[in-house]
Formats: C-alpha cells, sequence, structure tokens
C-alpha cells in the first residue's frame, strides 16, 4: 500500500508493514518530543492527540524547501530518514530539502542546517538562505512592521558566515563570502591540493569535459556549452555527481554564455537531482566565467526557474540578489 510505503520510510523502516508503535515509544525513538511525526492515528493510542509538526513551504526560483522554525533546540527536529519522507513528492509534502531555523552560534544569529531530498547534509544552500532570512523575518512579526528594512542577519552555516538582506522591495541580497578555489578544499582530486581546477579536462560518460571548480562552501562543477538545452542532464548529472575525482561528491552546472552579462545555466544537484535554480551554483558559474575570461564579475543568471544578479565583488565576496516566496503552511500528520 502506498500510504505504508511512505510512512515506514518517514520511520526509517525497511519492512513494508505499518509498525505498531505506543505513543511513547515513538516519541523515544523519533526523538522529536511533542512534534514527533510520522505516525498514523492506528499507530498510537487512540485517546492521544494525533501527533503534528508545524512547517512553511518557500521556494527561491522553484528550489523549493520546507522550513521548520527550530529555534528552540539546537538540534533539528527531524531526522535525515524523516526528510527524506517529508521531500518526496507523493508521498510526503515535496522539496528539494529541509531547513531549520536554529539558534545562533559563534556569534551568529542564527544557524541555518538543511538537509537534501536524499537525506545529505550540504554545507550551504544559495536559494535556502534567501527563504530562510524572510522565514525569520515572519517568525520575528514582520508583519506586523518588527522588522526594519533593510534588515541583515547573521547566519552560521556548514560553509562559514553568511549575511542575507532583506531589501524594502521583497528581494533578498546575501554575502556569500568569498569562493574557494583550491582543489583540496573543493574537494576535488582533480588538481594537485593546493592548485586550482581551472579548464580542466575530466572523463565522464566516455566522454572529456573541460570543467572548472568552485567551492561555495558547497562543490561545483561547470561546464562551459555551446547551448545548455541540448545537454542530457538527467543522463550526465548523477555520472558528475559520482565520479571518484569529487570524494563528496559534486553539484553540477552548464553554462551558456549568452553575453558577458548574461548566463543560462542548467544544474544538477548533489543529493537533489535537477532543480529549477540553484544559488550557491549560480554563484560558483559566474565566478568560473570570470576564471576563464568569459563573462563580466557583475551577471545574470537565468535558471529555469527565473534570474539571480550575481556580483564578485573586488574584495572577493560574491554577492547574489534574488527573491524568495512563500507559499504555505501545513502540519505534518500521516493520519489525515
Ligand atoms: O550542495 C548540495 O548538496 C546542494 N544540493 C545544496 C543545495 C544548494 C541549493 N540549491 C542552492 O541554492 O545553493 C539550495
Amino acid at each position: 500500500m502506498p500510504e505504508n510505503r511512505g510512512r515506514c520510510r518517514s520511520l526509517g523502516s525497511s519492512g513494508s508493514n505499518v509498525q505498531t508503535l505506543t505513543f511513547s515509544d515513538a516519541t523515544a525513538r523519533l526523538g522529536c518530543g511533542d512534534g514527533g511525526i510520522g505516525l498514523s492515528k492506528m499507530d498510537i493510542e487512540p485517546s492521544r492527540t494525533p501527533m503534528t509538526l508545524q512547517f512553511t513551504k518557500y521556494h527561491g526560483l522553484g528550489n523549493d524547501f520546507i522550513l521548520i522554525d527550530n529555534r528552540h533546540q539546537a538540534d533539528p527536529v527531524l531526522s535525515q530518514e524523516q526528510a527524506i519522507a517529508w521531500c518526496d513528492r507523493n508521498f510526503g509534502i515535496g522539496a528539494d530539502g529541509v531547513i531549520f531555523a536554529l539558534p545562533g552560534q559563534n556569534g551568529a544569529d542564527y544557524t541555518m542546517r538543511i538537509f537534501n531530498s536524499d537525506g545529505s547534509e550540504p554545507e550551504m544552500c544559495g536559494n535556502g538562505i534567501r527563504c530562510l532570512a524572510k522565514f525569520l523575518a515572519e517568525l520575528e512579526g514582520a508583519d506586523r512592521g518588527a522588522v526594519a528594512l533593510p534588515h541583515t542577519y547573521k547566519i552560521h552555516t556548514l560553509g562559514g558566515l553568511i549575511a542575507p538582506q532583506l531589501q524594502a522591495d521583497g528581494q533578498v541580497k546575501v554575502d556569500m563570502g568569498e569562493p574557494i578555489l583550491l582543489a583540496g578544499q573543493i574537494p576535488t582530486t582533480l588538481a594537485a591540493a593546493t592548485d586550482k581546477v581551472v579548464n580542466q579536462p575530466v572523463v565522464v560518460a566516455d566522454q572529456s569535459w573541460q570543467v572548472t571548480c568552485v567551492s561555495m562552501g558547497n562543490p561545483h562543477c561547470i561546464t562551459f556549452v555551446e547551448d545548455v538545452a541540448t545537454i542530457p542532464l538527467a543522463e550526465l548529472g548523477p555520472q558528475f555527481e559520482h565520479q571518484s575525482v569529487f570524494p563528496k561528491r559534486i553539484n553540477t552546472e552548464f553554462i551558456q554564455v549568452v553575453r558577458p552579462d548574461y548566463l543560462k545555466m542548467r544544474v544538477w544537484e548533489r543529493g537533489a537531482g535537477i532543480t529549477l535554480a540553484c544559488g550557491t551554483g549560480a554563484c560558483a558559474s559566474l565566478v568560473a566565467g570570470v576564471l576563464n575570461g568569459k563573462c563580466d564579475r557583475h551577471a545574470t543568471v537565468e535558471l529555469p526557474g527565473g534570474s539571480l544578479e550575481i556580483q564578485w565583488a573586488t574584495d572577493n565576496r560574491v554577492l547574489m540578489t534574488g527573491p524568495a516566496q512563500k507559499v504555505f503552511t501545513g502540519r505534518w500528520a500521516t493520519d489525515s
């Protein structure tokens, strides 16, 4: 039964039958206190309130995320298994990832953690951090005028301190920090650890590609092509992602330089597959374009879901400007 499959995935069970748990068993196993999830009414004592957990759905140019208010505790309220179930577009809410708004650390206002739709945890997420900034403003009462614009948040991520700024026109401008160019730090074995990877050959799907690698906290491999529309992304993407020269796997971008100030991009994301947009990917691609002498330091990057403005400033920091849109709020409840 499809319902059972969804439920069992969220419980991390490999069996095909619904598991019968008491409320306290379930709470302990799921580790989310009163926010426990993933159980049907049948699974808990009938007199108890069904367990639900609130979420808000956002997207940045169609790169969509489930946002969770996790400010009360330092650990995400969902396991990576549960994130997989929530992101499932048929058996769950549907999203490219789950983002947790956690208490700040190292002097930051908040901490962001993200799980990809395959449950893996990336270091950073450009579209996601724009969504997070809007979500935080909402939690802080922006609709009552409690957040004066422009407003900048300092967000701790596994990729370092990132600063999204909410602007008066509704766009979010993010200081994405400095790009990481050394092979050992990206990481890739395509060059010596302290060398850059600019226009280097790599064999994928029995073909040699000239690639440039850049990390924006998370790793990206960029290939310039004549026409992005002709690239068989679903076929090539996973083969780039799992090429052994990328020990932490890789996000893969194909870029068409329409003009030096206008790039077209298609992306295969590590842990999420084809997405409509990728903020860190757009930043990495502009940096790669500059390193290859193909584009200006300030350009529009057109993605299938819309466009981002990217600038590699003279202080070596990359600035990304784009939208983030709330779509709906809901409660996860498998009994409904
Ligand atoms: O590095 C990775 O594993 C990515 N899948 C993380 C998500 C990146 C994202 N698409 C972005 O906009 O930077 C959210």
